[in-house]
């Protein structure tokens, strides 16, 4: 489709009248009325039938994808969720956008009985969860007073704004905080991701960036290596890259492994073998393919050479023990004297020798082999040796740089480049690493740069006194070991003042001293990108208020706006505009370079604008690099990749870490506290416990809608060798714990799992009654241990015992 053809399609405006003799609910999962408050029965009474109209909105989580979603309204009320049409269904890139059951479900989420609808001050203990209603006037004041207070007595450093996925507004919500914050002194930053901590610290030692191939390129491949990746529950907008995989292997037909401790959906959809592998171990597992590589004369060592440093002797830099390298470290010749056989390393990970030195083979035999890793294998202890581990496989077998291969890495989408309100310069320079707040909360004097890599200072000079949480869970539902979380958050002596934003009576709400309710996704204006995970795919979506936005609720721009007013910043803070016209402003800057679009009024509320993709020639990773090392060197110290980091070294040799901990130049396997190598530990809790981001919610987004409840309930993987010992049947109720927690939730007994594995899904509500979590959110079993290097969350890295409960 030409572009102007392709513009028209998409900017004619959608807002149609539409006859609609019966409200017609389609879906499967639509036809649960019972459970929300607005029944069709209900709709039938106060509505008249006929009239209903279109209006465009999408789905705003942090799920990488972005939805737009179609919704049907009639009287001002939502009665349906739709998806967008496809733009032309022939090529991808024209592909239609569809939401998955979350996005779907929207009504029940905007209709569901625990919204927050008034601005609320605490009255009992700090995490009770009672309020009192206040004033929007009084609580913006409020808010002023503090902010203003707790600098004064304790400086800016002592407010942290806290990391918050639930809504990626750019008008409203985390842009007009940090633009609040910014103008007014200045906050505590984070850095890390919950998602990507040892990954992202890890990649640049060894490719100096970060870059993967579109999954378009497996059209290419006649073999697929897939770590831990599960598009098909953690990437499902038609949009996005689920569907790119599938349409690429529909045409390769390429032959898919898929290494993971679960059967996941995508060993189905994408017909793949799976290799059950036990949590921590694919380090093990890629130091004995490549063991099979280099006795089997699979691998060329001049080749490898040419592009890395440290795979061989002679290639290691100067300053290195001249046994540190890969091959001596793969050859038994390291300092651990190992050598990595392929039995070595099935006693580790459970993959039976001779399946890994198959796949050796295989690897190094195909024409083209796209290798890759989701984010679920590194969120662990030691995650970065697992990450550096992985991206040394396919440069080892000559498997990157060309059509068909990747890099190692999980292919990062196109984003389309929307402008977010603008934030302005942070006048406080430090920052912590994003799973270390509660130590600063708690103990700040131990936070320290050769401790926990603080950046901006050597130490932490005070500890955090005021948090803003907008649209995150993390306080008391996603942040890891949630028993001496809570402790540390109800002693008001430590942080004093507590400020949550949000759609739902969550956790972390009732946590909150001012609790404010945002607008819903379909209760917003706003311009968005196409966020992460589109693969190829580029977009932004022109969303508004399909209903007037119910009881008090407010976007954040209007109420940070308020709070500028009573600091005396309200003219820096707005420029004199109000939301709508900061969406225009940013449209217009747009259009400024994409001179072909139309004008604002024609675009406004009109959900998808301007879709396309990357052409396929342009998403090989590396291959500039590959094809001429010289002229295209890479941005690590050497030039080439590292295999061997001198920079890591150089960089972590004063670091203090606890005993046991190591940071090695090369990506090795190491043993991990509280995993299955723990052999101590495993005498009481035997089960290794992993979490993994589940379809039925977007980690604790969607998790209270009814319907999405039903459709995937929450149950914990359980082999049936485990289930039967401890005289479990699939679906009883049983009590998982471990010396830090003790959850409830429900079996599902399964082969889908390896024996002495367990999984169950993150994101569940925590709900705690005497003591244990009867709503079975897994962060009051995990750990709070800080990876050795990135200083990063291991959640699924728990060690836990499962009985009948
Ligand atoms: N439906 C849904 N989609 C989501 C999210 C969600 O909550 N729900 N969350 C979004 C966000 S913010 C993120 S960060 C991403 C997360 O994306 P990921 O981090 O990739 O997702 P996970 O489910 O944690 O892990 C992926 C797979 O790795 C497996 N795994 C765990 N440990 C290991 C290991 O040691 N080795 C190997 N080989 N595999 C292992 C898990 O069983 C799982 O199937 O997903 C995004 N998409
Ligand atoms: N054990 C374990 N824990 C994990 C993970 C894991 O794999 N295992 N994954 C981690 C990862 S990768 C991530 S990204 C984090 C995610 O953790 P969070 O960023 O906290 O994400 P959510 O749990 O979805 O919480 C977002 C909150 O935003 C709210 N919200 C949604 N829409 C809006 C809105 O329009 N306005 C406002 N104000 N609020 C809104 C939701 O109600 C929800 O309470 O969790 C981490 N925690
Ligand atoms: S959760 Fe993700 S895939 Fe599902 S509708 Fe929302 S953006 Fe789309
Ligand atoms: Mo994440």
């Amino acid at each position: 489709m030409s572009k102007s053809s392709l513009l028209n399609a998409q900017i004619t405006r959608r807002k149609l009248l539409e006859y609609t003799g019966e409200v017609g609910v389609t879906s499967a999962l639509l036809t649960t009325l019972s459970t929300v408050p607005f029944s069709k029965k209900a709709q039938a009474q106060t509505l008249p039938q006929g009239q209903a109209e279109f209006k465009h909105s999408a789905c705003l989580v942090n799920c990488g994808s972005r939805c737009a979603l179609k919704v049907k309204v009639e009287n001002d009320r939502i009665i349906q969720i739709e998806p967008e049409p496809a733009v032309n269904e022939a090529e991808f890139g024209q592909h239609q956008i569809r939401p998955c059951l979350r996005g779907r479900s929207n009504k029940y989420r905007v209709y569901n009985p625990d919204r927050l609808k008034y601005p609320m001050k605490r009255i009992g203990k700090r995490g009770e969860g009672k309020f009192e209603r206040i004033s929007w006037e009084e609580a913006t004041q409020m808010i002023a007073n503090e902010m203003t207070r707790i600098r004064q007595e304790h400086g800016n450093e002592a407010v942290y704004y806290q990391y918050g996925t639930g809504a990626y507004y750019h008008t409203q919500g985390s842009p007009a905080w940090h633009r609040l914050l910014n103008l007014t002194g200045g906050y505590l930053n984070y850095f890390n991701t919950y998602s990507t901590g040892q990954i992202n610290k890890a990649t640049p030692y060894t490719y100096g960036n970060y870059s993967g191939s579109h999954f378009t390129e497996v059209e290419d491949s006649d073999l697929v290596v897939l770590f831990g990746l599960n598009v098909s529950e953690t990437r499902m907008s038609g949009g996005g890259q689920v569907e790119e995989l599938r349409r690429a292997l529909e045409k390769s037909n390429a032959q898919v492994v898929i290494l993971d401790p679960r059967y996941t959906d995508s060993v189905i959809a994408e017909n793949a073998e799976w290799l059950p592998i036990r949590p921590t171990s694919d380090a093990a597992v890629v130091a004995a393919l490549v063991h099979t590589m280099i006795t089997e004369d699979l691998i060329d060592e001049d080749n490898i050479n040419k592009y890395a440093v440290g795979f061989s002797r002679e290639t290691l830099p100067a300053s290195a023990p001249e046994n540190s390298s890969y091959k001596d470290y793969v050859m038994g010749t390291g300092e651990d004297g190992i050598v990595k056989t392929a039995q070595w390393a099935s006693d580790i990970s459970g993959i039976p020798a001779k399946r890994m030195q198959q796949l050796a083979r295989q690897i190094a035999n195909a024409k083209s082999c796209f290798i890759c890793q989701g984010w679920g294998p590194q969120r662990h202890h030691n995650g970065e040796q697992t990450v550096r581990s992985i991206l040394n496989l396919p440069i080892i077998a000559n498997q990157f740089g060309r059509p068909g291969t990747n890099s190692g890495l999980w292919p990062y989408g196109n984003k389309y480049g929307v402008p977010k309100l603008p934030a302005g310069e942070n006048p406080v320079k430090v920052s912590i690493p994003v799973y270390t707040w509660t130590d600063a909360i708690a103990r700040p004097e131990t936070i320290t740069s050769k401790t926990h890599a603080l950046k901006g200072a050597d130490k932490l000079n005070v500890g955090i006194k005021m948090i803003i949480s907008q649209a995150s869970n993390v306080l008391a539902n996603q942040h890891g070991n949630l028993n001496a979380t809570r402790e540390i958050l109800q002693d008001e002596s430590l942080c004093e003042t507590i400020v949550v934003v949000d759609n739902h009576m969550t956790a972390t709400a009732k946590f909150a001293d001012i609790l404010l309710p945002e607008t819903t996704y379909l209760e917003a204006d706003d311009l968005v990108d196409n966020s992460y995970a589109s693969g190829s795919n580029c977009y932004m979506i022109s969303m508004e208020k399909t209903i007037t936005p119910l009881w008090e609720v407010r976007s954040t721009y209007d109420v940070c706006r308020d709070i500028a007013k009573h600091l005396g910043v309200e003219q820096q803070f707005s420029q004199g505009r109000t939301q709508q016209q900061w969406i225009e402003k940013h449209y217009q800057d747009i259009r400024s370079q994409r001179t072909y679009l139309p004008e604002f009024s024609q675009i406004k509320g009109s959900g998808i604008i301007d879709q396309h993709r990357t052409p396929k020639k342009d998403s090989v990773a590396y291959q500039d690099f590959y094809q001429d090392p010289n002229a295209h060197p890479l941005s690590t110290p050497s030039g080439k990749i590292e295999i061997y980091s001198e920079q890591l070294v150089n960089e972590t040799s004063d670091w203090i870490l606890p005993a046991g901990d190591k940071i090695p130049a090369v990506g090795q396997y190491l043993e991990v506290p509280d995993s299955q190598s723990d052999k101590e530990t495993q005498k009481k809790f035997p089960i290794q416990l992993t979490g993994f981001h589940t379809k039925g919610h977007a980690h604790s987004t969607y998790a209270s809608v009814g319907v999405v409840k039903e459709a995937v309930p929450n149950e914990i993987w359980i082999n049936f060798l485990d289930a039967e010992s401890r005289g479990i049947a699939n679906g009883d109720m049983v009590r998982v714990f471990n010396d830090r927690g003790s959850v409830l939730a429900a079996a599902k007994v399964t082969h889908r799992i390896l024996p002495e594995v367990a999984a169950l899904p993150e994101g569940v509500w925590s709900v705690v009654k005497n003591g244990v979590d009867i709503g079975g959110c897994i962060n009051s079993l995990t750990s709070h241990r800080l990876s050795p290097w990135a200083k990063g969350n291991p959640q699924h890295t728990n060690l836990v015992e499962i009985e009948k409960a």
